[in-house]
């Protein structure tokens, strides 16, 4: 499945993921390949033959086709290389953000697609390392084909925006032309819930081989407002037409009329403020790996919604688009960050770093755009904000995004416990916190000492305030009446004080508990990380309710 809902009736579109590929290892160790067919997207830890590889693998197939293509990837874990009829056509580095290679001219004939992936660690890998969560290997998120005319549509971002109580809708399209020769046209632009409300008509002149952008600004007297409680979508629709009319091109994407906006320490979503109860999730599943269905995402949805979430935290990598589309349809709000966990000051020097960090996001946004459900883009979890070195990594990012999206505030989750340097950059000041598990000083005193500080001593002073994690590890099945750490019962009371303290305080805008469901952690994190999984999750990695899970849902819904 691509989307859940249709981004083309003109363009052709097919998706060449959902079957089983040609597969082989490559590896270079001299052990023996090993050949056989792999389900796209998936990950080939799930199969018993690769389970434990970490190296290059390809992955091949046929189709029939020709003419302008554009070939989209939507994640390969973690750096792919794909040749078209032995041609290098693109190569891209990151697991959790889509990419395309456009290929014009093909003859009408069968051709052979093959994408190198390469899960390996090294230095050429700044932001995939041994980490306290796995980095798979495979297509782990659908491919599409489509075919494209002379010109067509590049992008449709959507910014819904209300002036004097009436929503607009500000539209940004881009148009490439494919050909040699200058092209005149038009694009049509409707909104509404089918398309089939309010339209524009904006003409359209494109020298040869360029890309060009339009806008509009469409007042939208009918429009309701999407919320969490009420979250109506609307399409909206690029109608590109050739110089006599015809239709050569369209794209159809989904959005909300809501703003988010910081006013002093509150995050308001359409005037009102926000108090979030949320929870950090991995893509993870011991059966799919990182490339979880979307029955298995819209599962995980329904247990948090059942523990009375109202967001979830996309930690620590942008989400599949087919999550966001839930997430869009179902209401909750979404924290969805770039990709990076825990990168020390070091780490941070690696020269592919700033370049895979940026390129990330301007990815992440210029997918993710038009989803309403996130409300905030997050960079750079944990990693050297403490450090003069790391606050010019996070100031080029965070200025990267504000003018990428004006629309959000972003922030960062910040471990870094009265030594960052980097709250003056922020629009919201988030922490990950851990009183009761890996220290033993009572929530309430820990928070308390933590935001007088920021207050105090930061230039986060002001700003709202966001628990980005809290939690306690927790292993399932393991009950004691000496209820030690790791045991279901010391979990679930830890919980229980930690969510007390966070959730009763009116100087906090919120909490993610980490983490949803337990998760698999890269071998060599063994040492902290029983069974080699993050097991501080308020259901197993099979989504099994932990002692927590009650507790969770009793505090989630008294506040
Ligand atoms: C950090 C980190 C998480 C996870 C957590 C833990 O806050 O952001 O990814 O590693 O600690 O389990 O200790």
């Amino acid at each position: 499945m691509l989307r859940l809902f249709q981004t083309h009736q003109i363009r052709k579109q097919r998706e060449l993921s959902g079957g089983l590929w040609d597969f082989a290892t490559l590896p270079e160790d001299g052990t023996k390949p090993v050949a056989k067919k792999a389900f796209v997207p998936g990950c080939w830890e799930c199969d018993p033959d690769t389970v434990s590889y970490r190296g290059r693998a390809r992955y091949e197939r046929d189709f029939f086709g020709g003419g302008n293509i554009r070939l989209e990837l939507k994640g390969v874990s973690h750096t792919a290389e794909v040749y078209l009829d032995g041609e290098k056509i693109a190569s891209h580095y990151n697991a959790y953000t889509p990419f395309a290679a456009v290929v014009t001219n093909l003859p009408e004939q069968n051709h052979h697609l093959q994408v190198v992936v390469d899960n390996s660690f090294g230095e050429q890998s700044a932001l995939h390392v041994e980490n306290d969560y796995q980095s798979y290997g495979g297509i782990t998120r659908s491919v599409a084909l489509e075919e494209l005319g002379d010109m067509y549509v590049t992008r449709l971002h959507v910014t819904p925006v209300k002036r004097a109580g009436v929503w607009h809708a500000k539209i940004e399209a881009g148009v490439r032309n494919l050909t040699d020769r200058k092209l005149r046209g038009e694009l049509r632009l409707c909104l509404g819930k089918q398309g089939d409300g309010e339209r524009v008509s904006v003409p359209v002149t494109l020298p040869a081989g360029e890309e060009a952008f339009y806008t509009a600004d469409i007042c939208c007297r009918w429009a309701q407002e999407w919320n969490p409680e009420s979250p109506v979508l609307y399409t909206v629709t690029a109608l590109l037409c050739a110089e006599d009319g015809k239709a050569v091109d369209d794209l159809t994407d989904r959005f909300g009329f809501r703003q988010v906006q910081v006013e002093g320490r509150r995050i308001l979503l359409n005037g009102k403020a926000l108090k979030i109860r949320g929870f950090c999730r991995h893509e993870d599943h011991p059966q799919f790996g990182c490339a979880i269905p979307v029955e298995a995402m819209q599962q995980d949805l329904l247990l948090m919604r059942d523990l009375g979430a109202n967001s979830v935290r996309t930690s620590h990598y942008p989400n599949d688009e087919l999550f966001l589309d839930l997430c869009d349809e179902t209401g909750m709000l979404v924290w969805e960050e770039n990709h990076a966990r825990g990168l020390s000051e070091k780490d941070m020097c690696n020269p592919n770093f700033e370049r895979q960090c940026e390129d990330c996001i301007r990815e992440m946004i210029l997918a993710h755009y038009n989803h309403p459900s996130i409300y905030i883009w997050g960079i750079l979890n944990e990693c050297a904000s403490h450090t003069e070195y790391g606050r010019e990594c996070y100031a080029s990012q965070f200025s990267l995004i504000r003018s990428l999206d004006a629309s959000r505030p972003c922030s960062f989750a910040s471990c870094q416990f009265k030594t960052d340097i980097c709250f003056d950059l922020p629009d919201v000041v988030s922490y990950n916190i851990y009183p009761l598990w890996y220290h033993n000083t009572p929530p309430a005193d820990y928070l308390a000492d933590l935001y007088d500080w920021v207050q105090k001593e930061t230039k986060g002073a002001g700003k709202p305030f966001l628990i980005t994690e809290v939690g306690a590890g927790g292993i399932y099945g393991y009950r004691t009446p000496a209820k030690v750490k790791w045991s279901e019962e010391y979990q679930a009371e830890a919980l229980e004080k930690q969510l007390q303290a966070i959730l009763s305080d009116d100087n906090v805008s919120g909490v993610y508990i980490w983490q949803f469901c337990d998760c698999r952690v890269c071998d060599s994190w063994f040492g902290g990380r029983p069974r080699t999984m993050n097991n501080k999750g308020i259901v197993d990695e099979y989504r099994r309710p932990k002692l927590s899970y009650e507790v969770v849902k009793k505090l989630f819904k008294a506040f």
